[in-house]
């Protein structure tokens, strides 16, 4: 069996800034930063996954706005799906409730100033082209 297993992720845009979450878990990935989500459950829609988990991982209400094209490898059967995606209006402001210890919002100039977890890397890079 070699069934892929989507993993959404959001590039959680706001006044041109990028939000980026420090993991806390697991070990191995702790301490590195990625674009918040999480695994797409079975029966549900990868757009709907990705609210749930902004939703769980950061408390947000948010939308999805576009599926960047393309999808990227991770640790097998995963793979990452990323949306742009905003926050609607009257949601809290992000906070890590799950998974992570820590939220920074970037400048385009500020992207790489954290140590993204190596395998949203490219993720992150087509993000700035709609920051
Ligand atoms: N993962 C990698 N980059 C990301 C996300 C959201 C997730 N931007 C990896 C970490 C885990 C797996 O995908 O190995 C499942 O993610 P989660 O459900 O632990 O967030
Ligand atoms: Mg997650």
């Amino acid at each position: 069996m070699t069934e892929r297993i989507v993993v959404v992720g959001a590039a959680l845009l706001d006044g041109g800034r990028l939000l980026a979450a420090r993991r806390s878990a697991p070990p191995e990935l702790a301490g590195r930063w990625e674009l918040p989500g999480g695994k797409v459950e079975p029966g549900e829609l990868p757009e709907a996954a990705l609210v749930r988990e902004l939703r769980e991982e950061l408390g947000v209400e948010a939308e999805t706005v576009d599926r960047l094209p393309g999808s990227w490898p991770l640790k097998p059967p995963y793979e990452l799906w990323v949306w742009t995606a905003r926050l609607r209006p009257g949601s809290a402001a992000p906070q890590p409730l799950q998974d992570h210890d820590e939220l920074r919002w970037l400048d385009p100039s500020e992207i790489w100033s954290v140590p993204w977890l190596p395998q949203d890397v490219p993720a992150v890079r087509a993000a700035l082209a709609y920051a």
